[in-house]
C-alpha cells in the first residue's frame, strides 16, 4: 500500500509530464488501459463504508448494476442518525439547517447531482433522480427540493438532538460564526465507487458538508468532477475533505484523466492531494484535509490523503477491509 513518494515524483514524470502526449500516444495510452474487468469491487470513504459496502456487494452478486447497488449502501449511511456527517442526523449549518449535498455519475457518462438540498433525507437518491429523470445535471436549493417532494420524496426534520446539542454548543463558543472549519468536528462524506457483473463501473457521494458552514455554502459533493467522477473507459475517483480544495482542483476529474494516460490509481491519487497541496499548504494549522480514493477498471485502487487520518473501505467477492490511507504531509 505504502508508495515512496520518490518513486511516485519519477514514475509519474515518466508517465505524463515528461512526455507530449500526441494522439497517436493517446490511443496507445487507450488500449493499455481499456482493462479486461476485476470482478466486482466496492471502494468507499471512511470505516462507515465497511457497512455501506456490504450492502452494495450483496446487490452486485445478486445482479444488480453498480448503479443501484451504491444507492442501497449509500442510502445506510444516510439514513443512520449516529452519522454526523450524512443525511439525517448531519450536523447542521451556522444558522442550525442541515443542507445536503449529492452527486452521482453511471456507466454511460450520466450525471446528477443536489445542492445544498433541504429536509429530505436521501440525496443520493434525488442526484439520481436528476440524471435519470431530467435533461439536467444539477438541481439547487429549492428546486431541488421541489422536484424531490414532487418525486414522492417526505419531507422530514433531519437535525437530530444529538446534533441541535453540537451545534447549540458551538454556537455559544463561536456566537459570530468566527471559527467556521472546526478541525475537531468530523464532517465524512461517504463517496463510493463500484464495479458490478458485467464490469460497469458508478461512483457516488453524499454528505451535510461542512459542519456550521455559512447558510448556502455548497461544497464538492455536488460538483461533478471534484469529489467524483467516472470514465467507464478508464475509472472513477471520489473524494472527501475539505471540499473547496477539490473544487478548485476538480480532483476526481484529474484522477480519472491521470489513470487515463497511464497513472495507477495510487499515482493519479497522489498527483491530485500534490495538487491540491499547492493551495492548502499555508492553511495546514486549521486542520485541513483532503482525500482521494481511486478504482480503474482492472478493480486496482489507491487511496492518498493530505493528512493523517483517512480511512477506507474495500469489498470484493472474497473480502471485506477497512484500510488506513497513506498520506503526504508527515
Ligand atoms: C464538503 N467534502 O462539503 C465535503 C465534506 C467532507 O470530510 O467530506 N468532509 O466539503
Amino acid at each position: 500500500m505504502k508508495i515512496s513518494r520518490r518513486s511516485f515524483i519519477k514514475t509519474g514524470a515518466l508517465a505524463s509530464g515528461g512526455i507530449l502526449i500526441t494522439p497517436s500516444h493517446l490511443s496507445n495510452i487507450q488500449a493499455k488501459n481499456n482493462l479486461s474487468g476485476s470482478g466486482p469491487v466496492v471502494l468507499t470513504t471512511w470505516d462507515f463504508g465497511y457497512t455501506a459496502n456490504a450492502k452494495t456487494i450483496e446487490l452486485i452478486k445478486e445482479g444488480k448494476n453498480s448503479l443501484d447497488a451504491i444507492e442501497a449502501g449509500i442510502r445506510i449511511v444516510e439514513n443512520d442518525p449516529s452519522i454526523s456527517s450524512v443525511g439525517y442526523g448531519g450536523l447542521p449549518d451556522e444558522d442550525g439547517i442541515v443542507t445536503l449535498d449529492a452527486s452521482v455519475m453511471d456507466w454511460n457518462g450520466n450525471a446528477g447531482s443536489v445542492a445544498a438540498l433541504e429536509g429530505i433525507k436521501n440525496p443520493f437518491s434525488v442526484a439520481k433522480l436528476v440524471m435519470q429523470k431530467t435533461k439536467h445535471v444539477m438541481l439547487a436549493g429549492n428546486g431541488a427540493k421541489k422536484f424531490a417532494l414532487e418525486n414522492g420524496f417526505k419531507e422530514e426534520n433531519l437535525l437530530t438532538d444529538e446534533a441541535k446539542k453540537i451545534w447549540l454548543e458551538w454556537k455559544q463558543k463561536y456566537p459570530h460564526g468566527q471559527n467556521r472549519i472546526d478541525p475537531n468536528i468530523h464532517h465524512d462524506t461517504i463517496g463510493m465507487i463500484a464495479i458490478d457483473k458485467n464490469n460497469n463501473m458508478s461512483g457516488g457521494v453524499s454528505t451535510s458538508g461542512l459542519a456550521f458552514k455559512i447558510h448556502g455554502r455548497v461544497g464538492d459533493s455536488p460538483i461533478i468532477g471534484a469529489a467524483m467522477f467516472v470514465d467507464n473507459e478508464v475509472g472513477g475517483a471520489v473524494a472527501t475533505g475539505n471540499g473547496e480544495f477539490m473544487m478548485k482542483t476538480l480532483g476526481a476529474f484529474l484522477i480519472v484523466e491521470k489513470m487515463r494516460e497511464g497513472f495507477s490509481p495510487q499515482q493519479a491519487c497522489e498527483f491530485a492531494v500534490e495538487r491540491a497541496h499547492k493551495h492548502a499548504k499555508n492553511r495546514l494549522n486549521e486542520g485541513i484535509q483532503v482525500c482521494y480514493l481511486a478504482l480503474n477498471k482492472n478493480g486496482e485502487h489507491g487511496a492518498f490523503s493530505l493528512v493523517d487520518g483517512f480511512q477506507y473501505a474495500l469489498t470484493t467477492s472474497k473480502e471485506s477491509k477497512v484500510y488506513k490511507s497513506d498520506y503526504l504531509v508527515k
